[in-house]
């Protein structure tokens, strides 16, 4: 049975905040709200900010390489080869812009829907993959690698961002924290105390807001009165920064200015990359019980994959053929990343144990020890 779509979009707060909201909507275009770099039909607003071919080259393919994985997630799940997984598609540039800016010294503290950012800084997909898999193969990051599990539980990575941030600053190292969260999250309690406690301690933080319109059936327009997230900074007395978050030139460009502050010592910047959920919460869910048509209107012409494509095939930086090539490697990386995945071996019961701690408590080992005394290894 097909369930009739919602006619009305839900309520709103307060009228005040759908009006509010509703502008704040329609001014996403205008460049003095929204920092922006290449436009949803591909034209270059700032002409002086263009970074060099090669890193547009690159952006390029991180993104096809997160659009690759959010497409296959979707038939493997399908096909009972992947467990629930929060799809991303469409905020590619929110995700690999932000990532790109950070070396592999760096901490990214990423959320369930940040796949796009964890592999852009080195995740292996076939790691990835074993994670959504709920296989321990995922659960335990690679050692070279400061890329936290995906947090399930909203906005706690935020405190231990600035955590991990303190520490590179006390170690006296340059590297940086950056924690990932979305509009649903920062009506959390431990949003507002991690960006208190990163300014008081000027801590190298920069913390990525991805603003997707969604909390899962709850539109950003009724969390809060507030309509543009990034000023919240202010109230911590640290920079905050709105960007259009389908512009991965734009995101790429405010992310690298917020790392290189962090570097030199000046303290923590709070990034809102305005983007939208085109597609449900997660592979369970059904957003039309909840958004209408008129809600999603417009977002798919601005997909950030195709608006860097445009812009790199006029520039003459892709080719029909060359673009063709790097699909069809992208495509190659990840089969064969899904093969490695497939021949993990399939987890044990004690394992669910694993990886909690670096030496296992007193009473893990118990527990250990009874699971194995239940089930067998
Ligand atoms: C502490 C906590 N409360 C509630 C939930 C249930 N929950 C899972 S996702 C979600 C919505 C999060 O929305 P947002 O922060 O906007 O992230 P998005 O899913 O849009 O990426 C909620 C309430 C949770 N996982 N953790
Ligand atoms: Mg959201």
């Amino acid at each position: 049975m097909t369930r009739p779509t919602r006619k009305k979009p839900p309520k709103t707060a307060t009228p005040d905040a759908a009006d509010a909201y509703a502008a704040s909507a329609a001014a996403y275009d205008r460049a003095d709200d929204l920092f922006q770099i290449l436009a949803p039909d591909g034209t270059v607003t700032r002409p002086d900010l263009l970074p060099a071919p090669e890193q547009r080259l690159h952006l390029y393919r991180q993104m096809r390489r997160a659009r690759q994985f959010d497409e296959r997630g979707w038939v493997l799940y399908r096909q009972g080869r992947l467990g629930v997984f929060p799809p991303f598609g469409g905020m590619e540039a929110s995700q690999v812009g932000t990532a790109a800016a950070l070396t592999g010294d760096d901490w990214l503290f990423p959320t369930y829907r940040d796949t796009g950012a964890a592999l852009t800084l080195g995740l292996p997909i076939a790691r990835t993959l074993a994670y959504w898999r709920t296989s321990p193969h995922g659960w335990a990051m690679p050692e070279n690698l400061k890329v936290l599990p995906f947090y399930i539980p909203i906005a706690t990575q935020y405190p231990h961002a600035v955590g991990a941030a303190l520490a590179e600053k006390r170690k006296g190292t340059k590297n940086v924290a950056m924690a990932f969260i979305g509009d649903g999250g920062s009506s959390e309690g431990d949003f507002h105390e991690a960006l208190n406690f990163a300014g008081a301690l000027n801590a190298p933080c920069v913390f990525i807001l991805q603003n997707n319109g969604w909390a899962i059936s709850v539109p950003t327009r009724t969390q809060t009165k507030a309509t543009n997230l990034s000023r919240r900074a202010e109230g911590y007395g640290i920079p905050g920064v709105r960007v259009d978050g389908n512009d991965v030139l734009a995101t790429w460009h405010v992310t690298n200015e917020a790392v290189q502050r962090a570097r030199r010592g000046e303290g923590p910047t709070l990034i809102e990359t305005v983007t939208y959920r085109i597609k449900p919460h997660t592979v369970a869910d059904d957003p039309s019980r909840y958004r209408t048509e008129e809600d999603n209107a417009g977002w798919a012409e601005k997909d950030p994959v195709v608006r860097l494509q445009t812009h790199l095939l006029q520039e003459g930086i892709l080719t029909g053929e060359s673009d063709a090539a790097l699909m069809a490697e992208v495509a190659a990386e990840f089969e064969e990343a899904l093969k490695e995945a497939d021949s993990y071996p399939d987890p044990t019961p004690a394992e669910i144990l694993d990886h909690v701690f670096a030496e296992p408590t007193p009473q893990l080992r118990k527990q250990r020890e009874q699971i194995l005394a239940e089930v067998g290894a």
